[in-house]
């Protein structure tokens, strides 16, 4: 690696874009607690002296699991200024995934929640980790208590473009999660890029509701008002009263189309509850044209929707304003947008022919976003790259003669539910262990709530006797709840093709009316 001439760590450029009055409120949080940015700074810089201290080598990961909080999102400064790894953790996990990652990742330093303490610490010694610290959600735990001790005066490491600042878990269609890479160029980049092409503006003010362990809450949301100098209204959990009670005093809202469909089933959602804000973006799963119109007509705002995922951040956005690249720049419900300044997205087929005007294949990505690679596993790097530098997205789609992008399916196996990914594979394999069962399918269908969630179909040994309500209960201590199937039906078998192959499309079509209102 080079040395680097310029400082292109994260953290500088976020420091950079603080208001000058440090006194001023940086985050309001549903807790009652308020921060300022000179409290970000300061305690971000006593926790980042905390792991400088640790002399830990280089790249080393900072594996993070714990409940949303404002601290943890300073744990996530703190690790950028130092010039580790941020690697957040799902709290939905339950230790055998768990055991995987911090296997897998081999972190330096191990976050937790007191209550996770105990099998933590086995996971810990188990990989290697010398220190682990807990952080709860009531400003407690031992890396607090560490942190205080420390100087609140911190100057970032110099960090490269391309030295790591992140990895997130990403679980692959076959086999085990893979962790994408993301560089402090790659997050910067696509932060900048984000805060123009939305026109962030002095006086904005975010309300952050989502999860931080992915790329929406932790990069998108935060990255957009910190490198804005915007307040934002912390929540530490979505709840869509409480948003609606907030909107009068902010001015951007992100959220998974889960979100939008939870906040239009309340009736205080009106234009009159909505005035004061100047944008709604969505992302991260489909949003159906549907809650998109339904947004218009109650609100009068028109939803901007966006595409992007953890090995690339944001690839495509509807336009905020006019873009001057294209003809045409209206919201278009249905589609994610147009390719982002510096992204460059083609359609190809099977074969590897760039389509045309609305024709359908993979969607392929090029920019100064796409990440370094996976953790530790150069040979799927390597199959998720074509041989002239393009990202594999995995998506299906096609671009019309407006230059619109649409996302129509998925090549890969994956049920995204509220937002989040599930792969049938995993929980597949999950349930081919338990007792008595032989074979097993899980398909997504569609759901008023979540967009799509998981049906499994399982397959008895001989002699055994499954029941659906029990396998359930099984899986349900063995993953993340968001992952666990909302029904499950025992059948006879799976029906396959002349291949031997399950047919996944019967299943699903045979369950698509399950949750359907
Ligand atoms: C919760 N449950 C879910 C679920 N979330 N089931 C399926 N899918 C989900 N997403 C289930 C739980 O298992 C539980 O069931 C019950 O719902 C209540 O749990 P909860 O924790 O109280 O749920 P709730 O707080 O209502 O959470 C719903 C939600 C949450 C929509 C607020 O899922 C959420 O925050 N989703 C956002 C995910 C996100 O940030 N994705 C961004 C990924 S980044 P039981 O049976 O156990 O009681 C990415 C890239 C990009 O994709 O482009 O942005
Ligand atoms: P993740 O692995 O969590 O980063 O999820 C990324 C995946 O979410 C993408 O590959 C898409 O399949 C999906 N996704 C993200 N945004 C959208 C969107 N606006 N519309 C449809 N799918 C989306």
């Amino acid at each position: 690696m080079t040395t680097p001439t310029q400082n292109s760590n994260l953290f500088n450029a976020i420091r950079a874009a603080f208001p000058d009055d440090l006194s001023a409120v940086a985050v309001e949080a549903d807790n009652g607690k308020t921060y300022s940015w000179a409290d970000l700074d300061e305690q971000s810089a006593q926790m980042a002296n905390l792991l400088a201290s640790l002399n830990l080598p280089a790249g080393s990961r900072v594996a993070v699991q714990v409940e949303k909080s404002v601290e943890a999102m300073m744990l996530y400064l703190a690790t950028l200024r130092a010039g580790l790894v941020f690697l957040p953790l799902n709290t939905a996990y339950q230790s055998a995934e768990m055991a995987y990652f911090i296997g897998n990742a081999e972190p330096g330093v191990l976050v937790c929640t007191t209550k996770n303490l105990p099998w933590v610490n086995e996971l810990a010694k188990a990989a290697g980790t010398q220190h682990v610290w807990t952080l709860d959600d009531n400003q407690t735990g031992t890396l607090l208590e560490l942190a205080k001790a420390q100087s609140p005066v911190h100057t970032p490491v110099v960090s490269a473009s391309e030295e790591l600042a992140a990895i997130l878990y990403t679980s692959g269609t076959t086999g085990r999660s893979k962790g994408a890479m993301l560089s402090h160029g790659n997050l910067l980049s696509n932060a900048q890029t984000l805060k123009n092409y939305w026109g962030w503006q002095h006086g904005d003010v975010l309300i952050h509701a989502l999860p931080i362990f992915h790329v929406h809450g932790l990069f998108v949301a935060i990255h957009g008002a910190l490198l804005n100098g915007s307040k934002m209204i912390w929540l530490s959990k979505f709840d869509p009263k409480v948003v609606l009670a907030h909107l009068p005093k902010a001015t951007v809202f992100m959220g998974v189309p889960t979100l939008y469909v939870r906040l239009l089933g309340e009736a205080g959602l009106t234009r009159e509850a909505t005035q004061n804000m100047r944008l709604f973006v969505a992302g991260s799963a489909p949003l159906l044209t549907e809650t998109f119109k339904e947004w218009q007509d109650r609100t009068g705002h028109t939803i901007l929707e966006r595409y992007g995922m953890s090995e690339t951040g944001m690839l495509t956005s509807n336009p905020y304003a006019l873009d001057d690249r294209y003809a045409e720049s209206e919201r278009r419900g249905g589609t994610v947008g147009f390719p982002l300044p510096g992204v460059t997205l083609r359609v190809q087929d099977d074969e590897g022919a760039t389509l045309g005007v609305d024709e359908i294949g993979g969607i392929q990505v090029k920019g100064p976003n796409v990440f370094q690679g996976y953790w530790r596993m150069p040979e799927k790097t390597a199959e998720e790259f074509t041989s002239d530098g393009y990202f594999k997205t995995g998506d299906v789609g096609k671009v019309d003669a407006r230059g619109y992008v649409q996302i129509v399916g998925r090549a890969k196996d994956l049920i995204i539910s509220g937002g989040y990914n599930v792969y049938p594979a995993e929980i597949e394999s999950f349930m081919n262990d338990l007792p008595g069962v032989a074979e097993s399918a899980l398909v997504g269908v569609p759901h008023p709530d979540f967009g799509e969630v998981g049906v499994a179909v399982v397959i008895a040994k001989p002699g055994a006797d499954l029941q659906a309500d029990a396998l359930i209960s099984a899986l349900k201590s063995q993953v993340a709840n968001f992952k666990v199937p909302k029904k499950c039906f025992v059948l006879n078998e799976l029906p396959r093709n002349a291949m031997g192959k399950v047919q996944k499309n019967l299943l699903r079509d045979q369950y698509k009316g399950l949750f359907q209102v």
